[in-house]
């Protein structure tokens, strides 16, 4: 059965943050399209409001119930109590395998037509996912649906909104915006002109190392990172003052800027406005490829290191143009996360990197436009969603 046609359909989505802030960033960012492009009545339920605060400054912390960019956003504190057919939404989202209230699954059996139940899973470039997407599973008399994103067009495709080419191409040909915008973060014009780095990691990245290397380089650097990343490193090379948003200090040809936690649509102006993005996780991985610039990804760690499986995996889709593998690119990408053994040391991996810089920014634009073609994850979810109903 098609979804509604006589009114908005309407869509839940379950997030448990387990950590950090991309769990929230990936579920605000698909509540924010599927409402503002799909004109879904979206219901985010959320067991964090602070770290959602963080990404964006709008969420009352207190509130059970509120009204954000157009979305109701609940405070899901496990409730458990009467749940009525009524409540349950068309589409009902479980991200990364959270457990919906049990209430609300009792409900959701009761609905006639019954809702669409997705579980949206993590994002790898593995081939096995190809034949997992769209997989089925019987739970409680209905049928759960496995929707993976993905790199290929035998998955769900990556979260893109229609407009945001058109929003970077006009922000990065807008000098003077772009200079506004590095300026609220007191980067000056000599730190414009350098090479802009933006630093997104987890703590066991090198990066003492990579500062040492620039620092002694003869380019002059302008490293931008957000407050509390790369801690131990970044409070060392600041010296005296606390690492805190606003703190800045120059050494040899590094400065080191440490930027307050910006809302997620300024995160995608900061890696359009560097020239090269050090990113993590899921969401800023996946924004570092729309931004078309160099970035060098440090994967969430996993057990048994199957993280480096991921990596390589991912690596091998794109770290690649005609000429064959970008050696630069894969051994400093390696080297960050760990997953080398023979890791040469970042006084020469930076200037290879560096080197193959308008080589890499050539395969960004490629890769762009091979992912585009698969069409984004709020679209391809909501397409599934209408022929499985
Ligand atoms: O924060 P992350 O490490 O998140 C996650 C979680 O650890 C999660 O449990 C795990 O499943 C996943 O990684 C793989 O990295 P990520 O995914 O990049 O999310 C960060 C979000 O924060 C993203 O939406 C961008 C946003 N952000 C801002 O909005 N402003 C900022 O200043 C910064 C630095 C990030």
């Amino acid at each position: 059965m098609p979804l509604p046609t006589d009114r908005a359909p309407s869509l839940a989505i379950f997030c448990k943050v387990v950590d950090n802030y991309g769990d929230i960033g990936i579920c605000w960012r698909l509540a924010r399209q599927l409402s503002g492009e799909h004109g879904v009545a979206v219901t985010l339920w959320v067991d964090d409001l602070s770290s959602f605060r963080r990404i964006c400054p709008e969420i009352d912390v207190k509130a059970e119930t509120q009204q954000v960019s157009g979305i109701t956003v609940r405070h899901w504190r496990g409730q458990d109590g009467a749940f009525a057919p009524a409540d349950v939404a068309d589409i009902v989202i479980e991200f990364f395998a959270c457990d919906i209230p049990p209430g609300y699954i009792a409900a959701m059996a009761q609905c006639s037509p019954q809702p669409v139940w997705l579980n949206l899973e993590g994002l790898t470039a593995e081939e096995w996912v190809e034949g997992c997407h769209a997989l089925t599973s019987p739970r409680h008399g209905m049928i759960k649906h496995f929707f993976f994103p993905g790199f290929t067009d035998k998955t769900g495709g990556l979260l893109r909104e229609a407009a945001l080419d058109e929003k970077r191409l006009a922000f990065q040909a807008d000098v003077p915006a772009m200079a506004a915008f590095l300026g609220q973060f007191g980067v000056t014009a000599a730190q414009m002109r350098a090479v802009k780095v933006s630093l997104f990691c987890y703590p066991s990245a090198p990066v003492a190392e990579l500062f040492a290397t620039w620092q002694a380089g003869s380019e002059p650097i302008t490293c931008l990172v957000p407050e509390g990343v790369a801690f131990d490193a970044v409070q060392a090379f600041i010296g005296d003052d606390a690492a805190v948003a606003g703190a800045a200090h120059t050494r040899g040809a590094l400065t080191v800027r440490v930027l307050p936690f910006v809302p997620q649509d300024d995160y995608d102006r900061l890696l359009w406005a560097c020239d090269v993005n050090f990113v993590r996780g899921e969401d800023s991985f996946v924004r570092a490829q729309w931004a078309c610039q160099p970035f060098i990804w440090h994967i969430y760690l996993q057990d048994e290191n199957l993280h480096h499986v991921k990596l390589r995996a991912f690596l091998q889709r794109y770290a690649v143009d005609a000429d064959g593998a970008i050696d630069s690119l894969v051994r400093a990408a390696l080297a960050w996360n760990g997953a080398s053994a023979d890791a040469l040391p970042w006084a020469r991996l930076w200037p290879a990197l560096q080197a193959d810089l308008p080589r890499i920014r050539a395969r960004a634009q490629a890769w762009r436009q091979q992912m585009q073609a698969h069409g984004d994850l709020a679209s391809n979810l909501l397409a599934f969603a209408g022929a499985t109903r």
